[in-house]
């Protein structure tokens, strides 16, 4: 099995929560962190912060990481999806759109999860409630999930 790393970074602020529109590429049509591929000679951290800066202008100040899934897809099945998940509880600057994403705030009880990856909606009540977490989802035709594994952990392993 291929390991790919990926990187998901969601900011919250009072209550809301910071999603983005993707308009090109995977995953365009939904609403999502933002994130994208860890590349060579960086650290996930590293990846992070800089997929945040370039998606919407957010600097990071302060987050933490707070879960990882693996993501297999029916139509790949020798390739495994890791994406590593951050809270994003300080920052710079304000987000705006870029090529790859139109930002928008949303309530934490107004979450659009039918225009969002299937899997979020097992994850996000977790992630809103400040825990921690690992999941597994297999993707079928449609991206439909087919079987899902999900847990809260009290640690996770250390990134750096
Ligand atoms: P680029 O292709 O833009 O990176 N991603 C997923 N996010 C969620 N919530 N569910 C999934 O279920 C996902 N698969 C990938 C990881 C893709 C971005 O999309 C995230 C990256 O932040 C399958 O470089």
């Amino acid at each position: 099995m291929k390991k790919r790393l990926f990187t998901l970074c969601l900011a919250t602020k009072e209550g809301k929560i910071l999603l983005g529109m993707k308009k090109r590429g995977f995953g365009m049509g939904r609403w999502n962190g933002f994130g994208g591929k860890v590349e060579a000679g960086e650290t996930i951290p590293e990846a992070a912060r800089r997929e945040m800066f370039e998606e919407c202008g957010v600097g990071v100040e302060n987050m933490e990481y707070r879960g990882v899934h693996e993501f297999i897809f029916e139509s790949r099945p020798d390739e495994i999806m890791v994406v590593h998940i951050f809270c994003v509880d300080s920052f710079v600057g304000f987000p705006e759109e870029t090529d790859e994403m139109k930002p928008k705030w949303f309530n934490f009880e107004n979450i659009p999860y039918k225009d969002m990856w299937a899997d979020d909606e097992y994850w996000f009540p977790l992630f809103l409630e400040n825990k921690k977490f690992q999941g597994k989802f297999y993707f079928g035709k449609g991206d439909k999930i087919l079987s899902q594994e999900l847990k809260e952990v009290s640690d996770l392993p250390s990134l750096e």
